[in-house]
């Protein structure tokens, strides 16, 4: 798995095409339980461009009045989150070898003009557990920078069935998606495909 900058790692097509399918039947039964709902940010109200939804004991969102948070329950339905598919927790134990599970897993779904700016995922009470995330569909121009927002950053293209590891000195990298690339080769797997051109899961600890 090649190294990107110490402890940013990227594997690219770690999952093959019939996985990526499995996994966009398994996140297509999250969205159904636990539909798509638009974040805000914090100070502004503004909406972000990707929509998103979750699984696991705990959610990420943010809205104008709290900010960005976990909780237990979907901010719309009131429900709990459906449960990570256990074919996350597997490559969660198979990719970061670390001893408890993730209590989260983020879905964000990106239409191709959606982006995500430059920011570091600090919301998590445990920075020692590393971030794993997921790719579906259309490709992406993916972002990494150092610990500090104006260090040097470098780009690089995340493809349907790859996966990215943030942990150890890379865990609190500044990192983006600077836009969604043509998808006409990459669809989404069909369960998936009415709902965008790019999914990402990114599974953390939390506590
Ligand atoms: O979409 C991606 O690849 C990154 C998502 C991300 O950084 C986040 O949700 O915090
Ligand atoms: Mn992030």
């Amino acid at each position: 798995m090649p190294d990107i900058v110490p402890g940013a790692l990227h594997h690219p097509a770690f999952l093959d095409a019939d996985a990526q399918k499995r996994l966009a039947q398994e996140i297509a039964e999250v969205i159904a339980a636990a539909p798509l709902f638009t974040s805000r940010m914090p100070k502004s109200g503004l909406p972000m461009s990707v929509r998103m939804t979750n699984c696991g004991p705990l959610g990420w969102m943010s809205d104008k009045e709290k900010g960005y948070r976990y909780a237990p329950r979907h901010p719309e339905t009131g429900a709990p989150w459906p449960p990570i598919p256990q074919m996350l927790l597997d490559a969660w134990d198979a990719l970061t070898g670390y001893p408890k599970p993730p209590e989260a897993c983020l879905i964000n779904v990106y239409s191709e003009d959606a982006k995500m700016g430059l920011h570091q995922d600090r919301d998590e009470a445990d920075f020692d557990a590393p971030i794993l995330s997921f790719s579906l569909g259309a490709d992406c121009r993916f972002r990494l920078g150092g610990e500090r927002r104006a260090e040097k950053t470098i780009a690089f293209t995340l493809c349907s069935g790859d996966a990215l590891i943030l942990s150890g000195p890379a865990r609190l990298c500044f990192h983006g998606v600077d836009r969604v690339l043509p998808s006409i080769l990459t669809p989404l797997p069909a369960p998936l495909a009415g709902q965008g051109a790019r999914v990402n899961l990114t599974l953390r600890r939390v506590t």
